[in-house]
């Protein structure tokens, strides 16, 4: 994939060395895209190394059954939420760990359940009563500032609600979950890097687009697996709400090559990228448009077996240390 490396090579030639939470140092640029055309290209796994596909899609289950646990990933086959789970030193002290493998409400657990909370005067029925129907219960009643207030909850599932759109608004520019809860970056191992998935359909077309922000993003490890696993969740998505993926397009804040991995990719950049493989959905995963039955729940049954990679030639495989 001669994107990946062409943004290689930009870090390598253009960006600036910095100290950061690792202690590893990186060399660094502010703001970095790729866009991918998933039907002329092909799916954008890197074929300069070996992509680790089966933890991919590995990871991509546990995020849609919103796991909070390295143990969950493990099963689902993918073991790289181990390390910060129980090596980060700064993770193991926080109040907010509940043990062995816990990473705290991380990405799944805030696209599938984000905690929501209102807090509305006890005399404001109709407020309290479009909360109701929106969902929300009331936890409980209490004083603040001198007056009388009730306390309501919901668990948001933002993914669900974007595929709900998608079926019944596909002209709507608002169909995107957010994985940065800033209320609660103090109880998580790590705060989201892949944080903002905006879907873009196209009612005409019938043809579906994704953009991806991504705050921080380690171009050696992390990309390879994070650009392959949100194009197969596109994939996912467009199968179950009937469209076909198209644009995919990937914006990075802080794109960073830390330094342990130069080897690595230098090696990379010695290498010729093979044509890009191609991914097929499992026939078992419904297709709204031609079933008639729209069937939210397979976010969660979905397996890692249900992403399949065809033809996928690559090189040697190669990897180096992640950083903690
Ligand atoms: N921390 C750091 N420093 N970089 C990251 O990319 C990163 N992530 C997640 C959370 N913290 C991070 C973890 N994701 C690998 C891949 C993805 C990761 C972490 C590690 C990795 O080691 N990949 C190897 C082998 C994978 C395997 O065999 O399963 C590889 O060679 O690709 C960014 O999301």
């Amino acid at each position: 994939m001669k994107q990946y490396l062409d943004l290689v090579q930009t870090i390598l030639d253009t960006g600036t060395w910095q100290d950061n939470r690792t202690g590893i140092r990186t060399i660094s640029i502010p703001g970095a895209m790729m866009r991918f055309d998933l039907q002329k290209d092909g799916f954008p796994a890197v074929t300069t190394k070996k992509l680790a596909f089966k933890s991919v899609v590995g990871e991509l289950c546990g995020f849609l059954r919103a796991s909070r646990s390295a143990a969950d990933f493990r099963a689902l086959g993918c073991k790289v939420w181990d390390q910060n789970a129980n090596e980060n030193a700064d993770w193991l002290a926080n109040p907010y760990r509940r043990g062995e493998d816990d990473l705290g409400p991380v990405y799944g657990v805030q696209w599938r359940a984000w905690p929501a909370y209102k807090l509305l005067d006890a005399d404001a029925a109709a407020q309290i009563a479009d909360a109701q129907k929106r969902g929300f219960r009331i936890v409980s009643a209490l004083q603040d500032e001198g007056r009388d207030k009730v306390l309501l909850y919901k668990a948001i599932d933002q993914l669900r609600e974007c595929l709900d759109t998608i079926i019944r608004n596909p002209g709507s520019r608002r169909i995107l979950f957010h994985g940065w809860n800033c209320a609660e970056l103090d109880a998580i191992a790590l705060p989201a890097c892949h944080l903002l998935y905006q879907f873009l359909p196209n009612a005409a077309t019938k043809e579906i687009s994704l953009c991806l922000y991504i705050r921080s993003n380690d171009i050696g490890l992390g990309a390879p697996f994070n650009m392959a696993e949100a194009a197969a969740l596109l994939h996912l998505v467009g199968r179950l709400t009937g469209y076909t993926p198209r644009w995919f397009s990937y914006f990075i804040g802080d794109a960073h090559i830390y330094e342990n991995h130069l080897d690595m990719l230098r090696e990379q950049l010695t290498r010729e990228p093979l044509p890009a493989p191609r991914l097929r959905i499992a026939e078992r995963v419904p297709e709204f448009a031609r079933t008639g039955r729209y069937e939210p729940e397979w976010l969660e049954k979905v397996e890692p077996g249900d992403f399949i990679l065809e033809d996928y030639r690559h090189h040697a495989p190669l990897t180096a240390p992640m950083a903690v």
